[in-house]
């Protein structure tokens, strides 16, 4: 019961988790504030480029499709009921995600903290609510019919240790400037 509600809220959050990763992976090129500064200090900062951002947002829209083809197998496998992704509810959560992480840079240099400071929380969880905010917008009725009360409470308590993991073993491959 526990687990399958912790397997199906980690299914339905792929498509927010991976584009972060991607623009990682892609990052590079012009940044999205074009240099442009605000009160002395960056709009965004050198950290948030076009190139990362549509990178980000497509591989997260892909993986959606992909996962909707296998879903029916993994259900078997794992023996748990696991959400179709709508194409609102997938755009949602892959462009809501980057939209999100955009949002908290700007909010990091209003603070003061350069690029690649680390803001607890704010880190861990900017992409969260960008992406189930906009998967909300798009697709109210896919939302409500995937992230239950129950599985929000999941991934807002699983997200932020996934998010530490996976960055540290992205950090540790020298593929991240800092473990955050
Ligand atoms: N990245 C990108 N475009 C994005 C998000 C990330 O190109 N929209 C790439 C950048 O190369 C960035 C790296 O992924 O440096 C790590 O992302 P993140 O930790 O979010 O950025 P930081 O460099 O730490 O910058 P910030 O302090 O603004 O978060
Ligand atoms: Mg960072
Ligand atoms: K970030």
């Amino acid at each position: 019961m526990v687990i399958s509600q912790l397997v199906s809220a980690v299914w339905s959050m792929l498509p927010a988790y991976v584009p972060n990763n991607a623009a990682v992976l892609s990052g590079g090129g012009d940044p999205i504030d074009g240099g442009r500064t605000l009160g002395g200090r960056r709009l965004l900062g050198d950290g948030k480029t076009w190139r990362g951002t549509a990178v980000g947002s497509v591989v997260g829209v892909v993986l959606a499709v992909v996962l909707n083809l296998v879903r029916e197998r993994a259900e078997t496998k794992l023996g748990v009921s696991l959400p179709e992704f709508s194409l609102g509810g997938a755009v949602g959560l892959s462009v809501g995600a980057m939209l999100g992480d955009i949002a908290a840079s700007f909010l990091k240099r209003r603070t003061g903290r350069e690029r690649g400071a680390s803001f607890p929380l704010v880190d861990q969880l900017d992409f969260v609510v960008g992406a189930l905010g906009l998967a909300k917008l798009l697709s109210p009725s896919w939302f409500s019919r995937t992230f239950t009360p129950v599985r929000l409470v999941v991934v807002v308590l699983v997200t932020p240790v996934l998010h530490l993991v996976t960055n540290g073993i992205a950090y540790l491959l020298g593929l991240k400037d800092e473990p955050w």
